[in-house]
């Protein structure tokens, strides 16, 4: 009777290890923890042209300055001086080189104009964004 126990234990033991082996290889990886994106993204490049120009977006919005120039960039709403047209965008402000940040949400329809407070002249660092 012991020897048969003992069997039946190594049978059983053997089914286990079967089992075990026929799933292993397929584990799915754990899914990162999704980073949040912006699809709202104006981007100033290394020559120093912010692009889009003109981007439409819905109201609460947010949109993501990039800086990839070598320089500094002082990103505001218009008009200049006062920066009154659309608060949220002042959020923004100074980016150094290689930096980025969000802007407070647009939540009034209208369009906000933008540009580099210490280039106010600069077409290159102007654009719109259309909240409606
Ligand atoms: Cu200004």
């Amino acid at each position: 009777m012991r020897f048969l126990a003992a069997g039946a234990g190594l049978a059983a033991l053997g089914v286990g290890l079967a089992a075990c082996g026929g799933g292993g290889g397929s584990t799915p990886a754990p899914s990162p923890t999704p980073t949040p994106t912006n699809p709202y993204v104006i981007t100033i490049s290394s020559s120093g042209v912010a692009a889009p120009r003109e981007l439409t977006v819905p109201p609460g919005a947010r949109i993501l300055f990039v800086n990839n120039d070598g320089r500094r960039h002082d990103m505001t709403s218009d008009d200049h001086p006062d920066h009154l047209e659309c608060p949220a965008l002042n959020q923004v402000g100074l980016l150094t080189s290689g930096q980025s940040r969000e802007s407070g949400n647009l939540v009034v329809v209208r369009t906000c104009g933008f540009h580099d407070h210490e280039d106010p002249n600069s077409n290159n660092l102007k654009g719109q964004i259309i909240v409606r």
